[in-house]
């Protein structure tokens, strides 16, 4: 796999047209009927893109646990008691070695996580090294470090970083009801950081942790709103894990999974949009009915950050029952 493959399906950025979608709009779509949704969804999927191909992240958490934050679904925040260790950072030779390994079974981006509020000085150094030599293996790059502040963002981008992952999580309105240690703007800050550095935008959230449809419709609708929208949206099914607070969290109907998938699509019609946490409690049908819906990007490999993911055999044996093949093995 070449970078200049890698160049190749990457869609052009979001130049989105001056469309505000109000909550309310963005309402209106997830009560669609459910076929309509889909055919709209699948119409706007296929003006952009090849609807049989789909982008394969690998994810490693390269800090895991122990982390100063208060996020009510996460296993890694110190407030909780999950059973996750808080562990050193890895080094950057264990980096490269899982990203080559990534590479070999096909990924062709792969992104690294820690479990900051926001990197150090130090934390930055280790993390430049591995950002410039998981570039050199012509992979596309991106990180999830917390917040960045503007020489950060900078550090960054200089050492080839692609994408900065940074999740919105929820609506402004239901913000409160999870995390309680930073707040929204917080989000946007970074976001718009990283926007003026010049790397491509990846955000997203989680449904599932009991939001209301009009919060699910919020999420969206700043997202969308954003100008321009982020490249990448990862839609997170909450994995509920023991000792956070969310474990006890009700099941979200998957086809509401699905629909918000759909919303995603419409609303942000060039943007990958990443079927992310919560595909190893998914049906086959209803990871179908996601990628029906416009979803073009999973994360591929056993693990996610500290919970798991299908293994790549079955996620290869999936896509060969669909039909589908990884962006990067297209054409
Ligand atoms: N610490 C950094 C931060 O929060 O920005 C980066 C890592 S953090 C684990 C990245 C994202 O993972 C969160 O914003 C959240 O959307 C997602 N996440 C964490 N725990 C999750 C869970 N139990 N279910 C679904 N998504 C989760
Ligand atoms: C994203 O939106 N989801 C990923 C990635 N970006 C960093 C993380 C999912 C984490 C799921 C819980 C865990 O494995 O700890
Ligand atoms: Fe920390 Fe990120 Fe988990 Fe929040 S989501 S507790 S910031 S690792």
């Amino acid at each position: 796999m070449t970078t200049q493959t890698i160049e190749f399906v990457r869609p052009a950025p979001a130049q989105n047209a001056p469309q505000r979608w109000s909550v309310e709009a963005i309402k209106t779509l997830f009560e669609l009927p459910f076929a309509d949704l889909l055919f709209r969804a699948q119409q706007i999927h296929r003006e952009h893109f090849d609807p049989n191909a789909v982008q394969l992240s690998t994810l490693l958490s390269i800090k895991t646990g122990g982390c100063s934050e208060d996020c009510g679904y996460c296993p890694q925040s110190a407030f909780h008691d999950a059973g996750v260790e808080n562990r050193k950072m890895l080094e950057v030779a264990a980096v490269i070695k899982a990203a080559q390994a990534a590479q070999a079974a096909g990924a062709d981006r792969f992104c690294m996580g820690a479990a900051w509020r926001e990197p150090s000085a130090e934390d930055m150094a280790a993390v430049v090294e591995m950002v410039k030599e998981v570039k050199a293996l012509g992979m596309e790059t991106c990180a999830t470090l917390g917040m960045l502040d503007d020489a950060q963002t900078e550090q960054l981008r200089q050492a080839g970083l692609d994408y900065y992952n940074h999740n919105l999580d929820t609506s402004p309105e239901f913000y409160g009801d999870i995390i309680s240690t930073r707040d929204y703007q917080d989000r946007l800050n970074t976001l718009e950081r990283v926007r003026k550095a010049g790397m491509h935008v990846c955000s997203g959230g989680i449904v599932g942790m009991g939001e209301s449809l009009i919060q699910r419709a919020g999420l969206i609708a700043q997202l969308a709103n954003m100008n321009p929208y982020p490249e990448s949206v990862p839609i997170n099914n909450l994995v509920k894990v023991e000792g956070t607070p969310l474990a006890n969290q009700a099941d979200l109907d998957p086809l509401d999974f699905v629909r918000t998938i759909a919303v995603a699509r419409i609303t942000m019609p060039t943007a990958r949009v990443r079927l992310s946490a919560g595909r190893q409690q998914m049906s086959e049908a209803v990871q179908a009915l996601c990628f029906l819906a416009g979803a073009n990007s999973i994360f591929y490999g056993d693990q996610l950050l500290t919970t798991g993911n299908p293994d790549v055999e079955r996620d290869r044996a999936l896509l060969d029952k669909l039909g589908m093949y990884p962006f990067a093995e297209a054409h």
